[in-house]
């Protein structure tokens, strides 16, 4: 709520612009094959992602926002209040927090998963593969462009919910059922993400997904963040890739892990 007073108090000032910038991904965009292709990674983080990073400026113009990934989540709940923060502001959030969470598939494997996170799954779905069905069910059943969310809900359990759109669950609105909380995880089910290699099989990328999730990742987003009630901010730094240094092409390259 700071964030968003000092946002309403800026209105009238002829502040610095809010400058939002496009992650690096914190691995090559060929990493996360076969399961996610190189020319899909290209095009949705290049492209499509790019696009919300400049329509979310643009939406944010004249505004003293810190374009930094912790003020990108502080707003998130505000966001739905207009129409162009809801689409760009949730286009940026949910795709940085979407990269962060993934990971070459010899990266990925639930023995990553913290005791605490486990424990909060089996309490709440028995375990990680009922979890995963679940997850899987708000996926594939999201009509159209959407999300699919793993998060700690406002009772303080993990739950699993699905968005429309660029919305997120951290978003205040009530157009549509969805169950309000903090997204650990989250799996873009736009066509953008999947129709190259997947075409309309939307269930075989899901199923593709569960190869490249970061569990570390998403242990950390669970264990300083959404566990307290805090929105995760998107960062690539911690228990990810998160040295990342560019090659002689400028492309990113993993140079270590913290
Ligand atoms: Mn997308």
């Amino acid at each position: 709520m700071a964030i968003r007073s000092a946002l309403l108090a800026s209105l009238s000032s002829a502040a610095a612009n809010t400058v939002f910038t496009l992650p690096d991904l914190s691995y090559g965009v060929e990493a996360l094959e076969p399961h996610f292709d190189t020319l899909t990674m290209q095009v949705h983080h290049d492209k499509h992602h790019a696009a919300y990073v400049a329509g979310l400026n643009k939406a944010v113009e004249g505004k003293s926002l810190k374009g930094d990934a912790q003020s990108l989540a502080d707003f998130q709940s505000s966001a739905a209040e207009n129409v162009a923060t809801r689409n760009h502001g949730g286009g940026h959030y949910n795709h940085a927090l979407f990269w962060v969470n993934l990971a070459p598939a010899d990266k990925s494997s639930v023995d990553d998963i913290s005791p605490e996170l486990m424990g909060a799954i089996k309490a709440a779905f028995g375990g990680v593969e009922k979890m995963q069905e679940e997850f899987t069910k708000q996926a594939v059943t999201r009509f159209g462009s959407g999300w699919s969310w793993l998060g700690v809900s406002k009772e303080g359990g993990l739950g699993v919910t699905s968005t429309a759109n660029q919305d997120n669950p951290l978003m205040e609105h009530n157009d549509y059922q969805y169950q309000r909380m903090v997204p650990i995880l989250g799996l873009d089910v736009w066509e953008h993400a999947y129709y190259l290699k997947y075409q309309n099989r939307r269930p075989d990328y899901i199923k593709a997904f569960w190869n490249v999730v970061n569990w570390k990742k998403v242990s950390r987003n669970f264990a300083l963040y959404a566990s307290k009630g805090l929105a995760v901010p998107p960062t690539t730094t911690g228990t990810g890739f998160a040295i990342i240094e560019r090659d002689q092409g400028g492309r990113a390259v993993i140079a270590g892990e913290l």
